[in-house]
């Protein structure tokens, strides 16, 4: 259904064809937290998704007609509309696939998950909940987690160490189904990330 570790196209490559009946397509990069949101969200809605890989350091020049400003991740549905922005990609699919809500219906209670994603850091230690929308997971959680699973590999975990209630969201978290299915290894991570930081053409292909 969604193909996302397939190596990813560059600059000469052909542009992909319409998006398949019954699927929506995401244009992605194995390594990107942004689009690990988006990856998050279909896969927690159980969205029948396929995924287009963009090597970063070496884009399509087709890439540019997906999103202008050239960054992943990008949504593209049967009708050819384009979506970009993490974190409107996610409201897009929790509001065009309302099965299995996301976000709360509650007006107010939705805008305070927006406000709790602005502000996250600053109201984590009013937290009284596992998880930062109440005691179940919900979109608030899988638009900051890409972060946080990336802490590792960059030898940063000692960040959470004082705040007991952050790495009792994060062991929680790694426990999540829809989370553990799309985590990267940190060496792996790391890898990429050495590429990444040479400019390498093979960075986004790392490990495949
Ligand atoms: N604000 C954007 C940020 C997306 C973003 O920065 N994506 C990076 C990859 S992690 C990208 O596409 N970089 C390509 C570039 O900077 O040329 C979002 O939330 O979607």
């Amino acid at each position: 259904m969604s193909a996302g570790s397939a190596k990813s196209l560059d600059k000469g490559s052909a542009p992909p064809g319409p998006v398949p009946q019954g699927l929506i397509r995401v244009y992605s990069m194995r390594f990107c937290p942004f689009a690990q949101r988006t990856l998050l969200v279909l896969k927690a809605k159980g969205i029948r998704h396929e995924v287009i890989n963009i090597n970063l350091k070496n884009k399509p020049e087709w890439f540019f007609k997906k999103n202008p400003a050239g960054l992943v991740p990008v949504l593209e549905n049967t009708q050819g509309q384009l979506i970009c922005e993490s974190a409107i990609t996610c409201e897009y699919l929790d509001e065009a696939y309302p099965e299995k809500r996301l976000l709360p219906a509650d007006p107010y209670e939705k805008a305070c998950q927006k406000m709790v994603f602005e502000l996250f850091s600053k109201v984590l230690t009013n937290k009284k909940t596992t998880f930062f929308g109440g005691n179940s997971i919900s979109m608030i959680d899988y638009l900051i987690w890409p972060w946080f699973e990336r802490l590792e590999a960059l030898e940063l975990n000692e960040c959470i160490d004082h705040t007991p209630k952050l790495k009792l969201w994060v062991a929680a978290m790694r426990k999540d189904p829809t989370v553990s299915a799309l985590i990267t290894d940190g060496k792996t991570f790391q890898g990429f990330l050495n590429l990444y930081l040479q400019n390498s053409v093979e960075a986004c292909d790392y490990g495949l």
